[in-house]
């Protein structure tokens, strides 16, 4: 075994080095790399992963510095049924999560993880979740014999020396213990074990399963460190609104995986929306603090964008798009003759010639998409040309309002504002989204996900519903809690609202809520705008259809909130009473009894 100790003993992290030789002895990797993040170990690996097929170079001229990977057509999303949190007791991970005991979790993964190294290379990745030198960032290690995992972690967090630098002599790390094996479904397990601030995962080279600062820490660990010790770990975006006059408003958003998070973080105001501009602090994952103002405030812990890549278009997400130019990864998206990138939904017909995301000749006759539906994009958030300037304050920015939205054909208005803290709570934890081809499984079905955290809350629900209750006592000056859904269809199955950079007008009639004058009306679920309270110049939408958006039916909501009272039949005696009794008042309501 080699390794390359000249940045191993950079660390002074005793803690490390005894972790890492660790992993060695039971991995048995032919080599250790220690990764420290410099662009000459990026073109050294780039090239070690074309030579292993594991990366294509697409066109240089076209799209510089940029590569397609093809996964194992068995390893395309995350996959919730595998997922486990190994907490001590079943209770502390709850009805929403999968639980193993962390001895049959060790033994069994270790057992899979025992000599699955030999002939590979383990790469040693340290790295940083958050900008360097903030109180909220939190160094983690991930050890991992994917050549693409390291790659893909050189964009989505700071890493390398950094991290080491940052780590010092301490033991308080993320260890995150990553081995492909053979990739076969059978022997894929993804543990987390709270107590010990560790992630085991095995058999998937897939994003959200393998890339373990992301889902597994900055989420599912995160959000029990957060309970911990009094913050957030959210399933959210952070966008900077900034109105003609030059100021800056912030709010989270939280949206289950593909329901357009990284499209809102990017979002191109309408024409007639002269003098605004939108800053992107991140796409998915926000860490949330109490300021001392008493206020919260919010970091992006990422480095770069997990996004989406069917649908992204120069119409809807030019951002997006021009974040691609260069220095990319693309995974299972289509290629065309030329080597460069397509996918359904891009705005430009599909040429001829083109490879599918197994890299098979594609026949437009046959039914079958070229990108796969759950295809992604890996860029540096440095390419996004409406990045936040504040993306990388230590401190995070202050957030005026909290959104939370799903995917609902029917039901959910396009936006809904809470009454008060515990009102936006029962909205968050109550909310329904139909799923999506982000996880294995059936798509389009509607399911509870709280805070869009369903597959991400690190420990039982029942008692994140009441860290998010309990955290009302510190935060002295709370953001105003809304709901939006921009995915209600007419009868007819058409979308209601046009969506994308439309999505301005609605986050301007919240911040108006907030800092303004807007109007809104009172209905049995909540606030929510007249048509004419909204700002909308430019846009051409019926008067009728506007309404249909807008609708509160009362039928629907009696079969709402009854399938929101058997999800917290399911949560049991974790969820918090105020959430019952919230939940009582809004059937109450619906009866047309006083609540
Ligand atoms: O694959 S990820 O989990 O990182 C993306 C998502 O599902 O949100
Ligand atoms: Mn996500």
């Amino acid at each position: 075994m080699t390794d390359n100790s000249a940045a191993e003993t950079r660390t002074r992290s005793r803690a490390l080095t005894e972790w890492v030789a660790e992993s060695a002895r039971l991995t048995q990797p032919d080599r250790i790399v220690w990764c420290d993040g410099s662009e000459a170990e990026r073109r050294r690996l780039t090239e070690e992963a074309v030579a292993a097929g594991v990366l294509i170079p697409l066109n240089q001229k076209q799209r510089p510095n940029s590569y397609l990977h093809r996964s194992n057509p068995s390893d395309v999303a995350r996959t919730e049924e595998v997922t486990f949190i190994c907490s001590r007791t079943r209770e502390d991970a709850g009805v929403t999560n999968h639980w193993m005991t962390p001895e049959e979790a060790y033994a069994k993964l270790g057992a899979l993880l025992a000599g699955s190294m030999a002939g590979r290379t383990m790469y040693v990745i340290p790295y940083v979740m958050g900008p360097i030198g903030s109180p909220f960032a939190k160094v983690g290690v991930e050890i991992t014999d994917s050549i693409y995992v390291a790659l893909s972690m050189r964009i989505m967090t700071r890493m390398g020396a950094a991290a080491l630098e940052m780590l010092g002599a301490s033991d308080d790390f993320n260890r995150g213990l990553h081995g492909t094996l053979d990739l076969d479904p059978k022997k894929r397990f993804i543990c987390h074990f709270p107590q010990d601030n560790t992630i085991w995962s095995v058999g998937s080279g897939y994003g959200g399963n393998a890339l373990l600062s992301k889902k597994c820490f900055a989420l599912r660990i995160a959000s029990a460190l957060g309970r911990r010790e009094g913050w957030f770990a959210e399933h959210m975006l952070i966008v900077g609104l900034q109105n003609p006059a030059g100021e800056t408003r912030y709010v989270a958003a939280a949206f289950p995986s593909a329901c357009g998070k990284t499209n809102l973080a990017m979002l191109m105001p309408p024409a007639a929306f002269k003098g605004w501009k939108v800053f992107t602090v991140g796409d998915d994952i926000a860490w949330l603090r109490v300021g001392r103002d008493g206020g919260l405030w919010a970091i992006n812990p990422e480095a770069g964008y997990f996004g989406v890549a069917p649908g992204t278009s120069m119409k809807s997400n030019p951002n997006a798009m021009r974040s691609i130019e260069h220095d990319a990864l693309f995974t299972n998206v289509a290629m065309t003759a030329d080597g460069d990138i397509w996918w359904e939904g891009m705005d430009v017909p599909a040429p001829d010639g083109l490879s599918d995301w197994r890299g098979r000749p594609w026949d437009k006759n046959s039914g079958e998409k070229a990108a796969h539906p759950n295809s992604r994009f890996t860029a540096p958030m440095t390419n996004n040309p409406v990045l936040s300037p504040a993306a990388e304050e230590p401190q995070g920015v202050p957030i005026s309002a909290i959104i939370f939205g799903g995917r609902r054909a029917t039901t959910m208005p396009l936006v809904l504002e809470s009454r008060d803290w515990t009102h936006g709570v029962l909205m968050g934890a109550t909310m329904g989204s139909e799923t999506t081809a982000a996880a294995a499984g059936k798509v389009g079905v509607v399911r509870r996900d709280p805070m869009a955290m369903l597959p991400f809350c690190g420990y039982n629900i029942g008692d994140y519903l009441g860290h998010w209750l309990e955290m009302r006592k510190q935060i002295t000056k709370p953001p105003r809690i809304f709901m939006v859904n921009w995915f209600r269809k007419s009868d007819a199955g058409e979308f209601l609202w046009p969506g994308y950079g439309e999505n301005m007008r609605v986050l301007k009639w919240m911040l108006d809520r907030i800092h303004g004058d807007a109007g809104a009306h009172e209905t049995p679920v909540g606030l929510v705008p007249e048509p004419g309270d909204l700002d909308l110049e430019g846009l051409e939408i019926s008067p009728e259809q506007l309404r249909s958006a807008l609708a509160v039916n009362t039928a629907e909501w009696k079969a709402e909130v009854a399938s929101a009272g058997e999800f917290f039949d399911q949560i049991g005696p974790s969820l918090p009473t105020p959430l019952r009794e919230k939940h009582r008042e809004l059937a109450a309501a619906l009866d047309g009894k006083a609540g």
